[in-house]
């Protein structure tokens, strides 16, 4: 029974302030193209397209009719021993986007899903092919990989951690971060300093001996932690210890997919081929939920041994493949490829840089960092009050300036369209400088 006397407390909002939240409620009813609406008709500018999920935009006429069309058709079928068309339709279009020697894909439900898998998949990987000593997996610190077991136990988020420290998954250890204002502060794109902390891969391999580390997994850019790209030549590093030791490399890019850094995957624009990369957000516009989990076709062929009627993975979801987020994976693709979204990418990408490093000699402003379309405007904290400054440049813009951004603590992250008119980019930019301006 809900007995609550406010109409907004039976949800418990994820990653949220509730009580903060529910006395000033900022509540979306509908969207279209680059803006959100609220219910009183106020228009918003969006600048994180969703949540990193929606770089074609919200709304997108062929995605709408799509989904459409799809539910009224089929609207689900079992996923386990049978399937559906669209299914099988997208796991080809995805596949066709990866590097070569990417072939095979798993479906799942979201990124926090994707990366349990990946990390199964190198665990039994292993096992099928004799290597069953190589169960420890190894993260980075500030990375962000969803918040399952899994995903949390290689991540590298402190809050998100703290709380289940002691039940965490065993045998993780974690890179170190390659953030460091002092050597990288107002760099564009990649820094020069810091290619050296891959070799902390190295040492895990000879503390641990390399036979017993499964994977490594990283974020090609981080995002979560506020835009970190990597240092020149950091992942290439990675991919020759990971060689060297038979460790597999998965590169999680459930933000970096999809054009988000001007290629189908970060893979292809750091030419750095990894063995899995685990996708959600973009594979769908983020329209209906949906991630993906794309093999090596060395990986999918040591499952595709012995007996042929049995199952080769032990693993999947109810929604696995659904039919209505794969119709909605294949319109995207579709627009993806119509509308030239990648390309589009790349030519904003100097003047989104341009934009976000005007504020590089801003009082309040400690570091700027971008690589394609992820950018962060770092602030210093307030004396004794840290985030405070970051949250409060959040709401002002939103309900003064009308623009949507994030903020992780003082650092303000902006994630545009793909496909954003770069004077409405100008002018949401113009608004969040405003803000900074106005507060102390
Ligand atoms: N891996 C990476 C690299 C991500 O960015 C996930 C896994 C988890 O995906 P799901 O779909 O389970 O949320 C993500 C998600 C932020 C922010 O503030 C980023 C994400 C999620 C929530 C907030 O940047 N990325
Ligand atoms: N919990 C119970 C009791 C279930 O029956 C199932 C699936 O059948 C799950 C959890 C897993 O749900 P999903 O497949 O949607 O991840």
């Amino acid at each position: 029974m809900n007995s609550t006397a406010n109409k907004f407390d039976a949800y418990w909002m994820p990653f949220t302030a509730n009580r903060d939240f529910k006395k000033q409620p900022r509540i979306i009813t509908g969207a279209s193209g680059h803006h959100y609406t609220m219910d009183d008709g106020t228009r918003l500018y969006d600048m994180f397209s969703g949540l990193w999920t929606s770089g074609i935009g919200h709304c997108h006429p062929k995605v709408v009719a799509a989904v459409q069309q799809q539910v009224a058709t089929l609207d689900y079928c079992m996923s386990f021993q049978m399937s559906n068309d669209k299914a099988f339709a997208l796991a080809e279009r995805v596949t066709d986007l990866a590097p070569d020697g990417i072939s095979h894909c798993f479906f799942t439900n979201s990124g926090s899903e994707s990366v349990d898998t990946a990390l199964k998949i190198a665990l039994a990987f292993h096992r099928a092919r004799g290597e069953s000593s190589r169960t420890r997996l190894i993260g980075r610190e500030k990375g962000y990989h969803g918040v399952n077991f899994g995903g949390m136990s290689v991540g590298g988020m402190v809050p998100n951690r703290k709380a289940f420290s002691a039940n965490l998954m065993p045998g993780v250890d974690h890179l170190r971060h390659t953030l460091n204002i002092e050597h990288n502060a107002f760099t564009r794109g990649q820094p020069e300093w810091g290619t050296h902390l891959a070799d902390d891969l190295e040492r895990l391999a000879e503390l641990h001996d390399g036979s017993n580390i499964a994977a490594v997994i990283v974020e090609p850019v981080a995002g979560s932690a506020g835009v970190i790209p990597p240092p020149v030549g950091y992942l290439q590093r990675l991919r020759e210890i990971c060689d060297r030791h038979g460790i597999l490399l998965i590169f999680d890019e459930v933000i970096t997919a999809f054009g988000r850094v001007g290629k189908g995957f970060g893979a292809q624009r750091f030419d750095v081929v990894p063995d899995i990369i685990t996708t959600a957000k973009g594979l769908t516009n983020g329209v209906i939920p949906m991630g993906a989990v794309l093999v090596s076709d060395a990986i999918f062929d040591a499952f595709m041994q012995g007996p042929e009627q049995m199952i080769e993975l032990f693993h999947g979801y109810t929604y696995s493949g659904h039919p209505v987020a794969a119709a909605a994976g294949l319109a995207v693709m579709d627009v993806y490829n119509e509308e030239g979204t990648f390309e589009q990418s790349v030519i904003l990408e100097t003047k989104f840089a341009d934009f976000l490093h005007s504020f590089d000699d801003h009082d309040k402003v400690i570091d700027v960092r971008n690589f394609g379309l992820m950018g962060a405007i770092e602030m210093a904290p307030r004396e004794g009050a840290p985030g405070s400054r970051g949250l409060e440049v959040y709401k002002k813009c939103f309900w003064d300036e009308h623009v949507v951004l994030r903020n992780g603590m003082d650092t303000l992250v902006f994630s545009p369209f793909l496909n954003s008119d770069a004077d409405e980019l100008e002018q949401s930019f113009e608004a969040v400088r405003r803000v900074m301006d106005s507060i102390d």
